[in-house]
């Protein structure tokens, strides 16, 4: 099964794939379905033994179904046709109105005096849900298909440049649009491809309107307000209190945010004139990433000269023909210095590395728990890049992560809550120091600290941008399923939002004929996001607490700290994996940090050099971007 995490991994919810992913149980909002038709009916009141019995039945029939519609995703995803679309769809469909009725029939045992553990079991499986199918079959069926088939057409997408000789276009999919997109520098040719990506999601938007539709029927028989409250519900708290929280958290990381854009907005200006405003909103084909959503790649343009970081980890990895095998190892080989056993063999025999060359997958990276015990495998079309050296990292910390769990009752193979999934394998990438690369060998010396501005930037470029993104995908998604985004306002509202809380503005005019979230994966594959932003905090908080066990000398920077070989990191590290999400994630939380509360003080630790030396950067320049939310 995929991950949940996205695809990302993780796990049983896989089960659910997709679609699934398993949530953390929580408060509910609204009481599930009482619907009496729903649950096997008994003569006298059910027990804790039937509550046990219950469990256990739903834990085998949803590991069987889960791990069939994984293969079958799998399948698909590494070789997308319309016969292997159908078929996952299939399997898909039986596995969530499997989980749908197993929601249902839980709350047979409301109020029965179960176990701690049989009780987490049953919150899991009526709030874990990412998708519930609507309960008639011919919805159930017509919805997994539309998930299926615009995950799929997101993926065949591509970009075919207009005038060539017709029967020889050469046409880019994602993987070449990437490629441009963090390298060119000509704002014409940035543009032009910028528009081109943009073309591939205008053809399911229909179909994404119908999704919202019936995601929503399913998650309203549920008994959620709509499908954004249910992914909302997935956090131990109650849903509403989640929306404050990440409202709480975006509010301490702003100023660093605002202080960032505005110190990237002058120098793109002195790159690329008036293109670039000097006090509104950023064009977000001038940030190096199709999607504006992290910026690491212009950071040439943006380094300060007498502050270089001094070393380029692509350049290092293409000089010394790294090939995709060995970007694995690399990432391998850190877990292992940890504890970690090495990855099984089935995981080099069965992952998919490269894109192939004579078929169309998604090359969207993912990890996936196929049987929610040692058949782990990573999905992706490596490029040989430092991005992707990160991205490595981020896959393995998922697939680290379930194999680490893999002992649990099967309902508890999952993460914490999906923000710590995302979070594992980003905690380990920030141990990628210089002085960890000099061990490796990729690098012959560490800069001195008067590198450690450029080498904030550069993890800022890649961090801090990200901020503002990983949050606004999900409140326009909620608003969305709510009904307060109507179809006809998707896409003025996506770039409101867009404006509002990354300050970045569409290059071109857009209009209701667009479709601009759906080029991005996770809308079109129905992802949830926010589990992004969580991550982006949390392996902050994650690095410090871990420095701290491995005992990284006092006075040493949050970012010169690595976390390479220290069994005692590692043993910390491991102890929380293998809860699972056995527990609440505030007592995982608590298990590794000592906290048991969401806290974005550490990332602001990190950056707090690189926040003043900004801020002296800024003076004389405008901060903010003169609109909406603009201070
Ligand atoms: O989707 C991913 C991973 C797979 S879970 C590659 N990420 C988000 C994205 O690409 O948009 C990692 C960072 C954010
Ligand atoms: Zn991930």
């Amino acid at each position: 099964m995929r991950s949940r995490n996205i695809v990302h991994a993780s796990a049983w919810a896989s089960l659910l794939m997709l679609i699934g992913s398993i949530r953390l149980p929580a408060i509910e909002e609204k009481p599930l379905s009482q619907d009496a038709s729903t649950a096997t009916p008994t003569a006298s009141a059910p027990t804790a033994a039937d509550a046990q019995k219950f469990v256990d039945e739903a834990s085998g029939r949803l590991l069987q179904l889960g791990v069939e519609a994984s293969r079958a995703e799998w399948v698909k995803s590494t070789y997308i046709t319309d016969d292997t679309e159908i078929l996952a769809a299939h399997a898909d469909q039986k596995a969530l109105d499997a989980n749908v009725q197993y929601a249902k029939d839980a709350t047979r045992f409301d109020g029965v005096n179960v176990s701690p553990g049989v009780g987490r079991e049953l919150k899991i499986l009526k709030l874990a849900l990412t998708t519930a199918t609507p309960s008639d079959p011919k919805e159930g069926e017509e919805l997994t298909r539309l998930i299926t088939s615009m995950e799929g057409a997101y993926g065949k997408g591509k970009y075919c440049p207009p005038g060539q000789p017709a029967g020889q276009e050469k046409c880019l999919d994602i993987e070449d649009i990437t490629r441009i997109m963090a390298s060119s520098r000509d704002p014409d040719q940035l543009l032009d491809v910028w528009r081109g990506w943009h073309a591939v999601s205008p053809p399911y938007r229909k179909d994404f309107v119908r999704y919202v539709e019936l995601a929503n029927k399913g998650a309203r028989q549920l008994g959620f307000a709509d499908n954004g409250a249910m992914w909302r519900s997935g956090y131990d708290m109650p849903p509403d209190d989640f929306a404050r929280e990440v409202d709480r958290l975006w509010d301490q990381v702003r100023p660093l945010y605002l202080s960032l854009h505005a110190y990237v907005r002058w120098k793109l200006r002195e790159k690329y004139g008036d293109r670039v405003p000097a006090s509104g909103p950023i064009p977000a084909d001038l940030l190096g990433n199709i999607w504006a959503q992290s910026w690491e790649n212009v950071y040439p343009l943006v380094e300060p000269p007498a502050s270089s970081r001094g070393y380029d980890l692509t350049q290092i990895l293409k000089n010394r023909h790294t090939d995709y095998t060995q970007m694995v190892r690399y990432g391998e080989g850190f877990f292992t210095s940890l504890g970690f056993p090495p990855l099984p063999e089935t995981f080099w025999q069965r992952s998919m590395l490269t894109k192939p060359a004579d078929r169309d997958v998604v090359c969207h990276a993912s990890a996936w728990h196929i049987d929610l015990d040692q058949d782990v495998r990573l999905k992706m079309c490596i490029d040989i890049t430092a991005e992707d050296f990160n991205t490595v990292h981020h896959e393995l910390g998922h697939n680290y992560y379930q194999l680490a769990y893999s002992h649990q009752p099967v309902l508890f193979r999952d993460g914490a809550n999906d923000g710590f999934h995302e979070a594992i394998g980003d905690t380990i990438a920030l141990s990628i120091t210089p002085e960890y690369l000099v061990k490796l060998g990729l690098l012959d010396k560490a800069p001195d600290a008067s590198g450690d501005i450029g080498l904030l930037l550069a993890k800022a470029l890649e961090k801090v941008s990200f901020l503002p993104f990983g949050l606004m995908i999900d409140k326009w998604r909620w608003q969305v399923f709510s009904g307060e985004i109507p179809p006809d306002k998707y896409n003025q509202t996506w770039w409101a939002m867009r404006l509002k809380y990354q300050g970045v503005a569409p290059p071109v005019a857009r209009s209701e004929a667009d479709f601009d979230p759906g080029a991005k994966y996770h809308v079109a594959a129905n992802v949830p996001y926010m589990r992004y932003f969580l991550a982006d905090i949390l392996q902050f908080q994650f690095h410090r607490s871990l420095a701290q066990a491995a005992g990284c000398p006092a006075g040493t920077p949050l970012h010169r700290c690595s976390i390479y070989g220290n069994a005692e990191a590692g043993k910390r590290l491991r102890a929380m994996l293998a809860m699972g999400k056995s527990e609440p994630w505030p007592d995982a939380l608590e298990a590794m940090t000592g906290q048991r509360q969401m806290d974005a003080t550490a990332i602001l630790d990190y950056f707090a050099p690189l926040k003043k030396w900004l801020d002296q950067q800024n003076q004389g320049h405008p901060v903010g971007w003169g609109t909406m939310n603009n201070e």
